[in-house]
């Protein structure tokens, strides 16, 4: 692996612990060659992008609402959340609470057609509260949005607190939305820190969803029996990633683990991920409101492997058939967020790699595993062959969303309220 030690994200000596992917030659470009410029910052949580092919970048926030940044670089706020201010209209019910928020947000491919775009953001608009991907047509001259669709409005939000470590209301609501190269639309959800979603037949929590623009379900969905057709997969933890690939079209997703194993894996129509956090299995006991997600946890002395053996992102004991991953973070978990395919030729060999945003975790204060991962696959895309750390011409943070923008640009969007581009040589 390659490292700028230069780097003040990668100065760490600690973080040597954190990366241990194979030793590789770096085949794409590195900071010499990168180019960085800084497209928006003093946002507030920004959480995800999508571009129009003149490089018109809408972009959400996740406690203030929808904005777009035009190619000139004027800013214009679209659609404000409950409370916000400056919008020229807010919905009253999109609220943020924890992790909960305005999250994921894809244009229609038809855009210049059909003038839509999709948000996915929580609402309070039924109790209990859902998050809800909804569809709005944007004016002709950007200044707003309206004709406001909720076309799945049924994805669960965790209402209350909890006792469990991390038991916060909003947790876990999943959140990327993106179009496939066919035109499918999909949708990443969360597991609320809820025993009984993973592995539920209907309650679309935990799950990765394939509909189309009205949100009925893909045709080809090929779930078990006796499953919202809506599913493509199901079983996942909190899946804030989903790229696919651009030869094969290979449906790859990115997801959290729970205090180890991060994972991702190349997904089968109708798969199980594995991941059933439920009470009483072998070795796992009772566990804070019958949700084994974070049992044992990591101040009980085992190292990661030893939690992932209690409580395994995949339960292949249970589930025989359940997918593998193809990469597990080397059994640490660290906020795997979000996926995209590069393309272009300036990128080198990284032409068709896969970019993996990483949020990192914080020990004593010190931020830890926050940076960008280029993982390369096998001509059949069964197996992650290389990973290489992108080496950052800027400082590192919570990389919560990468896009790859119409220029062939990698845009990434950190929690610290900026959006980064990232331009390979052309
Ligand atoms: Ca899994």
């Amino acid at each position: 692996m390659f490292r700028d030690l230069g780097n003040a994200a990668a100065g760490f000596a600690a973080l040597t612990l954190f990366t241990a992917a194979p030793v590789l030659a770096q085949g794409g470009p590195n900071t010499t060659s990168l180019a960085h410029e800084v497209v928006l910052e003093g946002l507030d949580a920004p959480w995800d992008m999508a571009f129009l092919e003149d490089g018109t970048m809408f972009y959400t926030e996740k406690c203030l609402g929808l904005s777009v940044r035009m190619p000139d670089g004027t800013v214009t706020p679209l659609l404000g959340m409950s409370g916000a201010e400056g919008y020229p209209a807010t919905a009253d019910d999109l609220f943020c609470e924890g992790q909960a928020g305005m999250m994921g947000v894809a244009v229609d491919p038809d855009f210049a057609e059909t003038r839509r775009i999709y948000v996915y953001s929580t609402s309070n608009m039924s109790d209990p509260h859902t998050n809800r991907l909804m569809r709005f047509t944007v004016a002709e001259d950007f200044s707003g949005v309206s004709e406001r669709t909720d076309i799945v409005d049924d994805v669960p939000y965790k209402m209350a607190a909890s006792d469990h470590p991390f038991g916060g209301p909003g947790a876990h609501n999943g959140g990327r939305v993106r179009f496939d190269a066919e035109g499918a639309l999909w949708l990443t959800t969360g597991d609320n820190h809820n025993a009984e979603i993973p592995q539920s037949p209907t309650l679309m929590g935990s799950k990765i969803l394939r509909i189309d623009t009205d949100g009925n379900a893909h045709p080809d969905n090929a779930p078990p029996e006796g499953f919202d057709p809506r599913t493509f997969t199901y079983g996942h933890r909190n899946v804030q990633g989903i790229a696919f690939h651009p030869e094969t079209g290979d449906v790859i997703a990115a997801e959290h683990g729970p205090w180890h194993s991060d994972e991702i894996t190349v997904l089968e129509n109708g798969g199980n991920a594995g991941w059933d956090p439920r009470d009483n299995m072998a070795g796992r006991g009772d566990c804070p409101d019958g949700y084994c997600g974070y049992s044992p946890n990591q101040e009980e002395g085992m190292d990661r492997y030893e939690r992932a053996s209690f409580m395994p992102m995949t339960d292949t004991e249970t589930y025989p058939e359940a997918m593998r991953p193809v990469w597990d973070n080397n059994g640490w978990s660290q906020g795997t967020s979000s996926a995209v395919f590069l393309e272009g030729a300036g990128w080198g060999d990284w032409d068709g790699a896969m970019a993996v945003g990483i949020m990192g975790i914080g020990f004593g204060g010190t931020p830890i595993g926050q940076r960008i991962d280029i993982m390369e696959f096998n001509d059949d895309v069964t197996e992650v062959v290389d990973v290489t750390e992108l080496t950052l011409p800027m400082e590192a943070g919570r990389f919560r969303s990468l896009v790859l923008g119409p220029d062939g640009s990698l845009y990434a969007a950190v929690d610290e309220g900026m959006i980064h581009k990232l331009t390979p040589p052309q």
